[in-house]
């Protein structure tokens, strides 16, 4: 990106597009630890750390990292209340007296077992106003993933829009594309999932897809799968539920709220099969989500075809 004298570092946009001081603060901050992680990513030593997460999954050195740049951060920032880190079990506060007045969710290394063969992953954040974690997503005041590829890049959905931040050599965020829009449909598609354990209804909507020309475009990793749905401005990223996993794999408050979020502010939509899924009430900060993000067009397929198959199945068993 040639240097000119429009080079709109990420402070002074958030500035001139009236964010206030504190939210504004938040935003930088995170932006801040995420290039400590796109330098460890980087530089560090690849490799498990020898612990495992609360969903019993063995963390990788740049899990831990990565959700230590994050919380140590924003711990002490003054601008932060409450945390939950999809890397640890439980939600925990700032260490400061006076708590700030956000609350964060974040996925510090979403992807990360893509490291090991050099693949995209990213950073996701979902930010809440006051002291409550365990709320609906439409709740959220801002969120934003740092995608850590070729370029590593911050989007960010606030107010109803959507902004793609680049990290530039000299460490700073500028503005790469204001107001990100997404298209009613679009062409391509990213399924995850076991596809034997997909339910009839998700086979016979992913099987449409393919019938109607849809590109597949699967990388493993969400962040870049979904940003690679929101720059190409339409089509459909999916985790649907699972013979045996009737909530999928992702989570909803690190994952699926934020995203939701972001693809919503852009235009698109997000739905859990059945409904959006910032309307869904969690239970714990534990609680999983089946997801489907992208266009209108796509998601309202899923939820009737979804539907579709499950009045079937019912008149089958009557
Ligand atoms: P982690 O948070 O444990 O990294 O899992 C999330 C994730 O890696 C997503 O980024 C991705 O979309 C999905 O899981 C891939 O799952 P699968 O390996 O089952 O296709």
């Amino acid at each position: 990106m040639p240097l000119t004298s429009k080079v709109e570092p990420l402070r002074s946009f958030l500035f001139e597009q009236g964010v206030e001081g504190t939210l504004r603060g938040l935003i930088c901050e995170v932006a801040d630890a995420c290039k400590y992680i796109d330098y460890a990513i980087k530089m560090t030593e690849l490799g498990f750390a020898g612990t495992s997460n609360v969903y019993g999954e063995e963390q990788l050195a740049l899990d831990v990292l990565s959700d230590e740049l994050i919380s140590s951060r924003l711990s002490k920032c003054g601008l932060v209340v409450n945390m939950a880190s999809e890397e640890q079990q439980n939600i925990f506060s700032a260490f400061l007296k006076e708590p700030g007045e956000y609350s964060v969710c974040f996925d510090p290394l979403d992807g990360s077992s893509l490291v090991d063969v050099n693949l995209a992953v990213g950073t996701i954040v979902s930010i809440f106003p006051g002291k409550e974690l365990v709320r609906p997503g439409r709740e959220q005041v801002a969120a934003l993933f740092v995608l850590y590829g070729p370029r590593t890049t911050m989007v960010l959905g606030l107010e109803g829009r959507v902004h793609e931040f680049t990290l530039n050599p000299l460490g700073s965020y500028t503005l790469s594309q204001e107001d990100v829009k997404m298209d009613e449909s679009g062409k391509i598609y990213s399924p995850g999932g076991d596809t034997r354990k997909y339910s009839p209804g998700h086979s016979a909507f992913i099987e449409a897809l393919k019938n109607d020309g849809y590109k597949l475009r699967y990388s493993g990793g969400m962040v870049p799968d979904v940003n690679h749905v929101l720059m190409k401005g339409g089509g459909l990223f999916t985790y649907p539920a699972l013979e045996g996993s009737p909530r999928g794999k992702l989570r909803l408050m690190f994952e699926a709220n934020p995203m939701a979020f972001i693809l919503e502010a852009a235009g698109g939509a997000a739905s859990d099969g059945t409904k959006r899924i910032l309307d869904v009430e969690p239970e714990s900060v534990q609680d999983r989500c089946p997801v489907y993000l992208g266009s209108k067009k796509e998601v309202a397929l899923a939820e009737n075809m979804l539907k579709e198959a499950g009045s079937e199945k019912g008149a089958e068993k009557t």
